[in-house]
């Protein structure tokens, strides 16, 4: 290439970041950065280990997507450039006021209102879009849950590091982002990878209730309660229910214990800002849902994708967990429902608000359940009991 033309295409790549920059910020992206297709020293090896040490419990995807994950070009040989973006949902209350109102549900910040995959799809389609148009090259957008290292990529990009907490960290925004990326065959400058700004800070590995931090910077999937409540399909295990406290979907405590969300800004998106009903449900209300009434209730919430059961498994361990007898009647009514993830979760709930005679007779008019594990939860809740 000539000076002329290398000049001419450095100056249209600057053109293009600029544009880029400009469309992310009107489409309500709080940073952009670029970074070759390249998470970084150590990923694939961090992320085999991971999976080894069985970290990942049962997410098999992560098991099985490993290769692409941890290469892009893996993922699509052609990449050239990787366009990071970062979307703020900063809380405009604090997040672990909740945690006390035992008979309310506390439902992670970043669930209070539309699901972040939609709405931030749309937006990366629209951007990804016109960068294609006046760049002439190829695009792929991914928000989640394609097999893309986010935390990584958006680390080498600049966007901030990887804590302790082993999410990514901004000096300008703090914890509170949503990662998502555009692949591009373009080549672009890359932006200058962040550093690490922890320190000696610990506050987020203090602050988990389930010690779900083997060593700074490395996370057990199997004991966070993000998992447990989220990803976890099965009955959750009676070590951590009791630290699950009225935590039914997700959690943000180490999150919230990061001083670096004194720079944190309140969710732009209006649409990411908390629902009302959404801030402090009352725990009745949910007991008494149906599947229709559940999926009315978080149409287009991230919390219908864990379906009604999975979610009453939640409930019930946060109605164990409240010491409000109120709602024993509700909590009764659950011990004939149809599923038995809910069932054995109902026995647990109970086990906790009565007393073992209660308990005992409660026991004798069910008789057997015809479910082993609903039969395994009552022998549990009976084991120690007059
Ligand atoms: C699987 C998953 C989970 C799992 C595992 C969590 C985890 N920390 O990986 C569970 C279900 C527990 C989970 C929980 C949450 N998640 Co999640 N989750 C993912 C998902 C789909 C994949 C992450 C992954 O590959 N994990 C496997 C581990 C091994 O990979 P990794 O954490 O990237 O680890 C690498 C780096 O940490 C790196 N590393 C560590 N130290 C260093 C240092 C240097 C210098 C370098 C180069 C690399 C490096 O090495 C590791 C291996 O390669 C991503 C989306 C995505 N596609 O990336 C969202 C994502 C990580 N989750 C997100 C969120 C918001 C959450 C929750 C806050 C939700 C909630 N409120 O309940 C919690 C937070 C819990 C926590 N402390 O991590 C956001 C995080 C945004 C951010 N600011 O970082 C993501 C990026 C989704 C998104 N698009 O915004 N999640
Ligand atoms: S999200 Fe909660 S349970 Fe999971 S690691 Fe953070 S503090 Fe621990
Ligand atoms: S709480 Fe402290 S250790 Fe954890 S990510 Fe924030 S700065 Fe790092």
């Amino acid at each position: 290439m000539t000076d002329k033309a290398a000049e001419k295409a450095a100056i249209k790549a600057e053109r293009l970041k600029a544009f880029l920059a400009a469309e992310a910020e009107r489409l309500g992206f709080c940073a952009l950065a670029i970074t070759a297709p390249d998470p970084g020293p150590d990923v694939a090896e961090r992320l085999a280990r991971f999976v080894e040490l069985e970290r990942h419990g049962s997410m098999q995807w992560l098991e099985e997507t490993s290769a692409r994950r941890a290469d892009p070009k893996t993922l699509w040989p052609e990449v050239g450039s990787v366009i990071m973006l970062a979307m703020n949902y900063g809380p405009d209350t604090n997040p672990m006021a909740n945690l006390e109102q035992k008979s309310s549900a506390n439902i992670s910040v970043y669930a209070r209102n539309r699901d972040y995959h939609d709405l931030i799809k749309g937006k990366l389609k629209e951007l990804a879009g016109k960068f294609a148009s006046r760049s002439g090259g190829d695009v792929k957008v991914f928000v989640d849950t394609a097999p893309v290292m986010e935390k990584p990529l958006a680390r080498s990009a600049g966007l901030g590091w990887i804590g302790k907490h082993t999410n990514l960290v901004s000096r300008s925004h703090g914890s509170w982002l949503f990662l998502a990326s555009i692949f591009t065959t373009v080549v672009l400058d890359p932006d200058t990878a962040e550093v690490d700004h922890c320190g000696s800070c610990r506050a987020c590995l203090d602050a988990c209730p389930t010690n779900a931090f083997p060593a700074p910077y490395q996370i057990d999937a199997r004991r966070c309660i993000s998992y447990l409540t989220i990803e976890n399909k099965d009955a959750i295990p009676h070590e951590f229910r009791t630290a699950i406290g009225n935590r039914i979907y997700g959690c943000d405590d180490c999150l919230a214990a990061c001083p670096w969300n004194k720079y944190a800004q309140v969710a732009h998106e209006a649409k990411l800002v908390a629902r009302d009903d959404l801030q402090s449900p009352p725990l009745i209300d949910f007991l008494a849902m149906d599947d229709a009434s559940f999926r009315t209730f978080f149409s287009g919430s991230p919390v219908k994708r864990i379906g009604r059961d999975r979610f009453m498994r939640n409930v019930l361990i946060a109605a164990g967990n409240s010491a409000d007898q109120t709602l024993v009647p509700a909590c009764k009514a659950l011990l004939s429902d149809a599923a038995p993830l809910v069932r054995g979760a109902a026995v647990w709930a109970l086990s906790q608000l009565l007393d073992p005679e209660e308990m005992h007779s409660l026991a004798a008019s069910f008789g057997t359940d015809p479910d082993d594990g609903v039969a395994d939860e009552w022998r549990i809740a009976l084991k120690g009991k007059v």
